[in-house]
């Protein structure tokens, strides 16, 4: 049994007007059944999070957990960044709130 989530937490690139940015996560499970999946998602501003998807986004299913970030609405502006992680048993990370 593993009733418990895993939890990620993404590691901010060093925001830079050179395009990509890596942005990359750390994620664990504990003694649990191990971390299956992580999802990068991100924000500008006070917006929503969006989950990072396309080309070089999308759910990294292998550690070092980490995506090449093109910044969707360019580099001006902050960009925040939060990882969710799935366990092996099919337990989510509860969605963003902060940014970590
Ligand atoms: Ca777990």
């Amino acid at each position: 049994m593993d009733p418990a989530p895993p939890s990620a937490v993404a590691v901010d690139g060093v925001a830079s007007s050179e395009v990509p940015w890596l942005v990359s996560a750390t994620a664990d499970d504990g003694s649990g059944s191990g971390v299956e999946r992580v999802q990068l998602y991100y924000r500008i501003g006070a917006t929503g999070w969006t989950q990072y998807t396309g080309a070089y986004g999308g759910d990294d299913t292998s550690s070092p957990y980490a995506w090449t970030f093109v910044p969707p609405q360019g580099v001006e502006g902050l960009y925040e960044f939060c990882a969710v992680a799935k366990d092996w048993a099919g337990n989510w990370e509860a969605p963003c709130t902060a940014a970590e």
